[in-house]
This record gives C-alpha cells, structure tokens and sequence, in this order.
C-alpha cells in the first residue's frame, strides 16, 4: 500500500500565486474525449424511459455520471489529474478495453492512464460476465487498499455518483412497487432470478445473503429484488469501510471530505433499502465480518 507522500507537484502553490490557471486545455480536452467517447452511453436503466418528460431527450447520457464524478474530485479539492482521470474512468472499461486505454495513455499520460486503468473493474466484458459477483465486486473494495490517492479520490466520487442516482431512482419511482424496480437492473437480481446475460454465475450458497434467494434458483422477484438491494447496500457499505481506513491514516484533506460525502450516500441508500424491507443491521455486521475474515485487507495502523 501507498502513503500519501506529497511531491512538490502535489503541494503546488495556487493559481493566484503562480499565475497558473487552476486548469489547463487538458481538462477541456479530456472533456470532449469523454463526450466523443460515450456519445451513444446512456445510463444503466433509462435507456428506454424519458426521464424529462416530453421533450426531453431519451435516456440520461452517461456524461452526466461522469461530470458528477469529476465535480465531486474537483470540489473536494482534488488536481487537475485526478480530475481528468474521473472524466475518463469508464472510458476503457466501457467503452473499448485495453486499445481504448492506449489511446488515453497517449493523449493524457501515465499519470492519468495509470489512474483510469485503476478504476477498471475488468478489460474483457467476457470476464465480467463469468465472474461472480461477489467475487467481483471483493477484489473491487479490496483494491481500495493498494491503489494511488488521486484513484481514492475518483473511486469514492464514482460510488458518491452512483449511489446518490440509485437513491434517486428508488425515491421518483416510489409510486412503482415502492421503486423496487430500481434494484431489477443490477447483476445480483439477474443472477437471483437465473436470467444473467451470457454465461450465468447463480449466487453460491457459500455467499453472503444466499438465504435471501429462498436457497434455490431461480429465485421469485420479490426474493430476488430483496437480495439485490441487500448486496448494492453491503457493496456500498464495504467500499465506505475501506475507504474510511485508508482516510484515517493519511490524513489527506480532499480523500476525508469525499469519504464523508460518501457515508451520507451510503445512509440515504440504507434509508430507502431499509423502506424496502432491507435488514440494514445485518449488511452491516456483514462487512465487519468480511473485514476479520481478511476480506478487506485491515490497513496496519502506523
Ligand atoms: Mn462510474
């Protein structure tokens, strides 16, 4: 695990002081690389609905994500870097792998590239499809522990992101099943109910949560919908924890604030996962317990 060890670059004296400007052309670059990039990407579930209204677009493009997430690094106090880095953190997991990353690796450097690779859950959506979930998503929270501070900064604004849309979702759509519908479009629900695209990773019994499903698969909607909202809470909750140690130690001012802003996204989801009839005591002692069993990685205290 990395330290936060400031390198003069990291403690650079403000614009005012320089006469720098706080960002380049590199952000506006990165801008329109994004936009080019997802042009066709809407956000997972509002492919077909028209969120406005009449008149309003189809579907949410999925540079609103993107902007949120760079907003949040920027607000928190994060540089240009690790701004850029949030503007282009899905592009290659998204939006054309390895060639994809390359590409920005060219264009934005190592830095920026570095990071981006960081926040890529896989390179090969084939992979993503045959993993489990869990399995999937404990690497994800256990990376926390080795990855740079500027990919802390984007990994916690793109989990702010996410959760803050779920919690969205659930509350308009409250008037549909109490906006269970929200938890249909996440993997634990297609696993659940046996309708997984491509292969097909049914929860084990070894998993958390597995009696959620009835212990059988296909799961019914209600169980399925019910073991969903469970493991997006548990995922939230544990990326959260693990993010938490890693601010506790460092001490760096924009990793604390994020962290924070996160804890608030976490409790809303709680609070709509809990109307929905989410045991929320029971994730919780969920991610302790991951976190004895060496799941998460303890981070040793200096
Ligand atoms: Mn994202």
């Amino acid at each position: 695990m990395t330290e936060f060890d400031p390198t003069p670059n990291d403690l650079a004296l403000t614009g005012e002081a320089t006469g720098l400007p706080l960002l380049t052309v590199a952000y506006a670059v990165a801008l329109e690389y994004a936009v080019t990039a997802h042009a066709h990407h809407r956000r997972k579930g509002t492919e077909t609905r028209r969120p406005g209204g009449p008149g309003a677009a189809d579907g949410v493009p999925y540079v609103a994500h993107l902007l949120e997430t760079s907003a949040l690094v920027l607000d928190a106090g994060g540089d240009e870097e690790a701004a850029i880095a949030a503007l282009l953190h899905d592009v290659v997991e998204d939006q054309g792998g390895l060639p994809r990353a390359a590409d920005v690796r060219d264009i934005f450097g190592d830095l920026v590239a570095d990071i981006v690779l960081e926040c890529s859950d896989s390179l090969d959506p084939d992979d993503k499809l045959a993993d489990h979930w869990f399995d999937r998503k404990r690497a994800h929270v256990r990376h926390v522990d080795d990855v740079d501070f500027r990919t802390l900064l984007v990994l916690a604004a793109d989990k702010i992101s996410n959760a803050r849309a779920i919690v969205a979702d659930v509350r308009t759509q409250a008037h549909v099943e109490g906006g269970a519908g929200v938890f249909t479009h996440f993997r634990p629900y297609s696993d659940a109910v046996g309708e997984g695209k491509g292969r097909a990773t049914p929860p084990r019994s070894t998993d958390p949560f597995f009696k959620l499903t009835g212990g059988s698969v296909p799961a019914s909607r209600e169980q399925a919908i019910a073991y969903s909202a469970t493991c997006a809470l548990w995922y939230y909750e544990s990326v959260h924890a693990a993010l938490q140690r890693r601010a506790d130690l460092s001490r760096y001012a924009p990793l604390i604030r994020l962290t924070q802003v996160l804890e608030f996204a976490v409790i809303e989801l709680a609070a709509v996962a809990g109307f929905l009839g989410v045991k929320v005591q029971r994730v919780t002692k969920q991610v302790e317990r991951d976190a004895k069993n060496g799941w998460i990685d303890p981070v040793p205290v200096a």
